[in-house]
């Protein structure tokens, strides 16, 4: 008898199916159609847990919709531009592809070895020409529908990697996200993607999105951030011009004791007074320095200045100061805001430090005929009735909005208006490794699209990378100059490359035509598979990518490519791989994590100073060396332990704690099922499985055995339904294994079907060890291409039960008795049992509770 070696099988096996062709996407289409996706790698070098998680859930969906009759898509690729290809490539000198490129062939064998079934003749890399030509094409299309436009524009500038990075790659410190500079700000001329157009929409259809967690969705609506109110002018005192601002709260503009302009708006200099403007100049440049952050942060002081100016409320006719000041922000709504300090938080804050007068228009319902005048000791933020509004006293503030909106109307000072938080997409980058943006400019023809026939604009190769300065493409001048497509005359080509979140917001759709080398997709085809049904992958994307691939979808859309509203049917965000984490709690920074090979597990303590370590949990980093290599635990387990441990330890959502000794216990498992089977084929001369003896055990061992692989198929099935609960499924195939073990009908049809249906379930989980153990008790067609098993509602049905007697709520004893939920039957039952017949003796009955569910008979005795 052999024993289990994973290393054989598992390379056996693999190199077979892929000869074999069996994860190649089905043509078939008599088939419900099933496309389960995860997030594609950036090709950074090495897998780590964290993608084995990702793609172990995503292939074992794949692997139980397939066993259970889908046509499977199940595609893989590569998210290969950005800026580390490029990084690297000044560091050590070599080409950015060349870097990519091994990273790719590395990672790829890397995933080979986890038997992941990927069709991979749809495999695609968008940093290949084959791929970016058509991602220049979908430019293209935005640009003809206009929604593809160059702004000049104030930039986050990344001093170190000296380049524009979009607003979502600054975090919260004001930060890169990849160089952790300290972001500047800087003019440039800049291409956008107008997805503000699609704000509403993107809005309205989370609500269709019913298979996504709704944190996803809360994030995605606040990012969207939608604001219903008013646009309402402030005419200037001595000018003809007026400020606009947008409000919330059109119901409290009586409240309005002073406007405040952001710095940057082009109307401060224009209203600011010749006494003022050397202290406002000096305001300005201040403030230019601080981060959007730091300026609307709740705790920090606002500060600002008067600028001498005076605007008018065209509702009282008062003149109010016009301020400038850090909180308002130029770049939303229309950056300038109406001070209510009364009703506004930091408005109330704002007055009180600056001593401007507070003017209450709204007071809680009953508080009418109180002085107008009373104090406030906080701003007054909730809804309420309107007092010194003139004609709008005595109207509730949500009707009020809207009457002030209507006069507003009216006399031609302002409108309704809605305003989304969410601003236009900064695509160009001053990168080499992206997608070069296909236009040229003409001094005749202006911006001119390149002709489809000379897509795609490809990377030269013989580029210069500094790291320094302009764009390396900006710097290559034979590849600059180029005749204008239109005209003929010397022109030159834009040298900014695209946000590599292009490159991934629409790859989930080349996947379903992924050899086309005529179109961008095959729309039927893509039409076919689309929606994704499981998308798998971070919450790191639950914004952008997610909300990019929204937008895209819905461009092409209305371009007439695809048919559908929404790209992700699904989605599960997997939770985080979280290594054994030492730290020096005495220690700061980077310094505090201790890598685990210095450190006794018995008796933890810093090498270097010998202080106690503190033991957590923490998501698996190699700044905090607590992580683990997929080869190793591959090399020392095998892929499929690895897999089963993976899927056993956390539900996917939830954070899973890596824990060797969990490791070792799945090991152990796929041994025991391993010696169960292998025992099985010797013995059985033959282990064929004859279903016209199923249906009729001949024994009580039979009948249970028969209940417990029937319940474990029910179990297992309904686990994997819609939740994908893995954790459970596994445990239940741990006591079908049990049963198996146990049982001492090891010669009977039932124990075959045992057999069989066991093999069955632990191939979507371990597919190497069920194979082989598949084809050793006689199959020749691969598990992987048989049907899931069904259960029999018979089967399920316990001929006997254990019924609890309980006296006075006390239980007394247990009995073994008929199955039913009749009342009465168990009742006689209870009254006849011994335990009963002992605690009643010489007692009244008072009552009789028969709880037939939960097979529970009390009594209740004086
Ligand atoms: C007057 C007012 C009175 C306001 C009141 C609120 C309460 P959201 O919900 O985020 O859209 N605001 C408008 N533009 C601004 C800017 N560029 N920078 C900073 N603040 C700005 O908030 C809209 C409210 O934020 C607007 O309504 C405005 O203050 C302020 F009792 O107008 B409100
Ligand atoms: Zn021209």
């Amino acid at each position: 008898e052999s024993r289990y070696n994973p290393t054989a099988i598992e390379e056996k096996w693999q190199k077979t199916w892929a000869e074999r062709g069996i994860d190649q996407t089905p043509t078939e289409t008599d088939k419900p159609k099933f496309y389960a996706l995860s997030m594609f790698p950036y090709p950074s070098g090495n897998l780590h847990m964290g993608h084995v998680r990702n793609y172990t859930i995503t292939d074992a969906i794949a692997r139980v919709h397939r066993m259970q009759g889908d046509r499977v898509l199940h595609p893989m690729g590569w998210d290969a531009f950005g800026l580390p290809a490029e990084n690297a490539a000044i560091k050590n000198q070599t080409h950015p592809a060349k870097w990519t490129y091994n990273n790719i062939a590395q990672m790829r064998s890397e995933l080979k070895r986890l038997g992941l079934s990927y069709d991979w003749n749809c495999e695609l890399a968008t940093c290949s020409p084959d791929y970016y030509k058509w991602t220049q094409w979908i430019f293209l299309q935005f640009f003809q529908a206009g929604l593809a436009y160059q702004k000049e524009a104030k930039v986050n500038w990344d001093p170190i990697d000296q380049t524009v990075l979009a607003n979502e790659q600054v975090d919260s410190e004001g930060r890169s996200w990849r160089s952790g500079a300290i972001v500047e700000k800087k003019n440039l001329r800049q291409w956008f993607l107008k997805i503000t157009d699609y704000a509403e929409e993107l809005l309205q259809d989370l609500d269709k999105l019913t298979g996504w967690p709704e944190r996803v969705k809360l994030m995605q609506a606040n990012w969207i951030g939608k604001s219903v109110g008013a646009y309402l002018e402030f005419p200037i005192v001595g000018m003809e011009e007026k400020i606009g601002v947008f409000t919330t709260r059109p119901d409290t503009v009586y409240g309005v004791t002073y406007v405040v302009l952001a710095p940057e708006h082009p109307l401060t200099p224009k209203v600011t007074t010749s006494e003022r403007q050397e202290a406002v100049e000096t305001f300005i440049k201040e403030v230019a320095n601080q981060s959007e952050l730091e300026r609307t942060a709740e705790d920090k002081p606002k500060r600002g200045i008067p600028t001498g100016g005076k605007a008018i409320n065209p509702f009282t006719g008062e003149e109010i100061p016009i301020w400038i000041a850090d909180y308002v922000l130029y770049e939303y709504g229309t950056g300038a805001v109406m001070g209510v300090p009364a009703h506004d938080t930091r408005d109330f804050k704002f007055a009180n430090e600056q001593n401007l007068p507070i003017k209450v228009v709204i007071v809680p319902p009953g508080n009418e005929d109180l002085s107008p005048h009373y104090e406030l000791k906080e701003a007054y933020t909730d809804p309420g009735i309107m007092v010194n509004s003139g004609e709008f006293n005595g109207k509730n503030s949500t009707e009020g909005k809207q009457a002030i909106i209507d006069y507003a109307e009216q006399k031609g000072f302002g409108k309704a208006r809605v305003q989304y938080r969410l601003r236009d997409w900064l695509i160009s980058r001053q990168r080499y490794w992206g997608a070069p943006i296909p236009v040229i400019h003409c001094p005749n023809c202006g911006i001119v699209p390149v002709p489809e026939q000379d897509l795609p604009v490809q990377l030269p190769e013989d580029v210069e990378l500094s790291g320094r300065g302009a764009s390396p493409l900006a710097q290559l001048e034979s590849w600059v100059n180029v005749p204008c497509p239109s005209c003929g005359t010397p022109a030159k080509r834009e040298t900014d490359t695209m946000d590599t979140f292009i490159d991934s917001s629409w790859y989930y759709l080349r996947f379903c035509d992924a050899q086309n080398d005529g179109k961008v997709f095959d729309s039927a085809k893509t039409n076919g598979w689309m929606p994704v049904d499981q998308y798998v992958g971070g919450i790191e994307h639950a914004i952008l990518h997610l909300l990019y691939s929204r937008f895209f979808t819905k461009v092409l859309r209305d371009r007439g490519l695809l048919n559908f509203d929404e790209p992700f049917q699904r989605l599960l965000t997997q939770g985080m791989v979280q290594g054994l984490t030492y730290t020096n709690p005495k220690k700061s920074g980077n310094a505090k994590y201790i890598p685990s090979n210095l450190v006794n597990p018995n008796d933890p303590k810093d090498p270097e100073t010998g202080e106690p370590l503190e033991i957590s949990y923490q998501t698996m980093s190699k700044s905090k060396y607590n992580g683990v290599a997929p080869e190793q635990v591959i090399n020392k387990y095998g892929a499929d332990t690895a897999r089963m441990f993976i899927l056993f330890k956390a539900p996917p959502e939830k954070d899973l704690e890596w824990d060797e000794a969990d490791v070792e216990g799945q090991f152990r498992f796929l041994n025991r099922v391993w010696r169960l089977i292998t025992d099985f084929a010797s013995n059985q001369s033959s282990a064929k499985l004859d279903k016209s003896k199923l249906e009729n055990p001949k024994s009580k061992t039979e009948k249970d055995l028969r209940r417990a692989i029937h319940t474990a198929i029910k179990e297992v099935t309904d686990d994997l339904g819609s939740d994908y609960q893995f954790n459970t499924a596994i445990s239940e195939l741990m006591k079908l294994s049990n049963a198996l073990t146990d049982t001492d009908s090891k010669n009977s049809a039932i124990y075959t079907e045992g057999i069989h249906t066991l093999i069955l379930m632990l191939a979507p989980f371990a597919p190497h060890i069920a194979e082989e153990l598949w084809q050793m008790i006689g199959n020749t067609e691969s598990v992987h291409k048989a049907s899931w098993p069904k259960y029999d509602p018979a089967a399920l049905v316990a001929d006997e039960i254990t019924l609890v007697i309980q006296i006075n709520g006390k239980t007394r004893g247990t009995i073994e008795v008929a199955n039913t939920s009749d009342k009465d039957t168990l009742e006689k039952y209870a009254r006849e049992s011994e335990a009963a017949q002992r605690y009643l003796e010489g007692k009244e009955i008072k009552k009789a509770i028969v709880v037939p569910g939960r097979n529970l008979v009390n009594f209740v005795v004086g």
